[in-house]
């Protein structure tokens, strides 16, 4: 069993509580475990002009293949109203990416593990680091705490809801 998965959950479009908490309802509905929840972080919309997000980082445990849990990530997306276009960003009822899965590295078309950007945002490393700043990111070597030290990001992340 992969016990620490981390998986980021994003929202900046609708009843954005509502949908961070259905997305947790929904992915324990299929085996994925939430063993710990972050705060939820109100954020500046990173890489592209938008409405401020809700973020929250959560720790899982699943049975799931990597490749299987992108499977129902995917599905729980497409069910909370997730509208994909082709490139770019936009905005959405609800994103779930994944961050890490234990200490894998997946580097495939659709499934990077673990997720390239973590390093150059904060509104992940601040909620990752209240749940797990210890954990060592597999490919940099460093810990969420350092990560987190490190980045050069300055886009407001506050405090939604402990
Ligand atoms: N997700 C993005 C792009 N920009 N900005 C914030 N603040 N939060 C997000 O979850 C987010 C973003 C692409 O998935
Ligand atoms: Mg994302
Ligand atoms: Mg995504």
């Amino acid at each position: 069993m992969a016990e620490n998965v981390f998986l980021s959950l994003g929202s900046n479009l609708g009843d954005r509580l509502f949908y961070l908490n259905q997305a947790v309802e929904e992915l324990e509905l299929c085996g994925i475990k939430c063993v710990k929840k972050s705060p939820v972080y109100e954020t500046d919309s990173w890489g592209y002009d938008d409405e401020p997000y809700l973020n929250q980082v959560l720790e899982c445990e699943t049975f799931l293949t990597p490749e299987k849990l992108l499977e129902e990530t995917s599905k729980i997306e497409t069910l909370l109203g997730r509208k994909r276009t082709l490139s770019g960003y936009q905005a959405r009822t609800i994103d779930i990416d994944i961050l890490f899965c234990d200490n894998e590295i997946i580097d495939i078309p659709q499934l990077k593990v673990p997720h390239p950007k973590i390093a150059l945002r904060r509104f992940v490393l601040i909620p990752l680091c209240d749940i797990a700043p210890d954990f060592l990111h597999p490919v940099i070597r460093k810990k969420a705490k350092e990560l987190l030290k490190n980045c050069t990001d300055t886009l407001n992340v506050k405090l939604f809801q402990k």
